[in-house]
């Protein structure tokens, strides 16, 4: 288990010079990979300037400083396409707060790797869809962030997670994880095992189509939940995509995808009543047409046909990805309670049945659009 976080704060609020002087930190949001904490600074003036703190998960990044330098890549570009088209370049992406020593992260006295961004004021991070007007926000923010990369030269970014969103690679290492069984797990979820084993097939549809050339690769975010969009507190817009950790080459659809994922029903993505759990048709509507509207035309029509097949692909990988850290031992997911990520991969696995139940009907959709 890596040293919590909050033992090595203070080594790493010392390598920053902030707006104001440090008067708390606190830890924020509901990532699974980083240690997020937030800096509550006071300048002179005494006003109140926020900054985001993250530790980088070492079980999730190798190679920070690819990661770092993948961030500022994106970062910049992003400011340089923002400011172009007449918005706010401080606002609407991130920027990384260079240390003391000019760097873009920090490496404490155990290797932790931190970072620092100027905090977003005026905006939500929303943990579910509040309302459908919200989710379309989400989803125009992410077409749009498509759109803006859309040229960005993809042979400079690092592969921050080798092979993140191969399915089949998943499904490999589900099997390695279950033949080792190291915690002995493995008999508490035959339900689920035997759901995996079932879906093998599906786990090739992507990768295959990526093979044979029907889906381009591009540069995409890969992580897009809807709590890593910043939402406009005053307008409702989705403002700024946050979370850049996986920029790198990607498929659209698994974009589109894993924020169907996440963001499509009403309920927790570790609710145990898988009764409250369910797919929800009209979020999947409001989400494709505002992904399509912000993406403004840089999909092809394959990838728009295949939109379907990303929303359950992201779904059964999540899954697949929950089932096989909880045979593992809950090392990669933070978790609060034991069995967390069993029931994580439980509402994904029923949200892929909502989905095959619903598949003629997504097919309509996307068609419609
Ligand atoms: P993780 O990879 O663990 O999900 P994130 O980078 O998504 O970490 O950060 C966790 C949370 O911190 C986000 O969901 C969001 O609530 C908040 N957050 C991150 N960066 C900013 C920022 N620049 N301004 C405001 N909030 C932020
Ligand atoms: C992680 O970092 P966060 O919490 O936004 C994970 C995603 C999963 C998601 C499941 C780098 O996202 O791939 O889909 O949890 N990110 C990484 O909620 O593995
Ligand atoms: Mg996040």
């Amino acid at each position: 288990m890596a040293n919590p976080a909050e033992n090595k704060i203070s080594e790493a609020l010392a390598a920053y010079d902030f707006a104001g002087e440090v008067v708390g930190t606190v830890r924020f949001g509901k990532g699974h990979i980083n240690d997020t904490f937030c800096v509550y600074t006071q300048t002179e003036e005494g006003d109140c300037v926020r900054y985001i703190l993250q530790r980088m998960s070492a079980a999730a990044f190798q190679h920070p400083d690819q990661l770092m330098r993948n961030i500022v890549g994106v970062t910049d570009y992003l400011r340089g396409v923002i400011e172009k088209n007449g918005g706010d370049g401080a606002r609407e992406t991130m920027t990384v707060l260079r240390t003391k020593t000019g760097d873009t992260f920090f490496t404490d006295s155990e290797d932790g790797a931190w970072r620092v961004y100027p905090f977003i004021e005026r905006t939500c991070c929303l943990q579910s869809a509040e309302t459908p007007e919200l989710f379309y926000a989400s989803a125009k923010a992410f077409g749009r962030f498509q759109w803006m990369l859309r040229d960005y030269p993809a042979a400079t970014l690092f592969e921050t997670i080798e092979k993140f969103h191969d399915t089949e690679d998943r499904l490999a290492k589900f099997e390695a994880a279950l033949a080792a069984d190291a915690l002995g797990r493995a008999k508490d979820c035959a339900p689920e095992i035997a759901f995996v084993r079932a879906h093998a097939a599906d786990c090739g549809v992507a990768m295959s189509a990526l093979r044979e050339g029907r889906l381009p690769l591009r540069v995409t975010h890969n992580d897009t939940k809807l709590n890593n969009v910043l939402i406009d507190r005053e307008t409702g817009e989705g403002i700024c995509v946050i979370d850049l950790d996986t920029v790198m080459p990607g498929l659209s659809i698994n974009d589109f995808g894993d924020s169907i994922r996440f963001g499509a029903n009403h309920s927790a993505e570790d609710e145990r009543d898988l009764s409250k759990v369910n797919f929800d048709l009209a979020l999947f509507d409001v989400y494709t047409k505002g992904y399509l509207e912000g993406a403004a035309g840089t999909l092809t029509d394959t990838e728009k046909e295949f939109l379907p097949w990303g929303a359950k692909l992201m779904t059964l990988e999540c899954g697949i990805r929950f089932l096989t850290d909880y045979l593992q031992g809950d090392t990669y997911f933070h978790v609060q309670r034991d069995g967390q990520n069993l029931d994580r991969c439980r509402t994904q696995f029923k949200l892929v049945r909502d989905m095959e139940a619903a598949w003629d009907e997504m097919r309509r959709i996307v068609a419609k659009y």
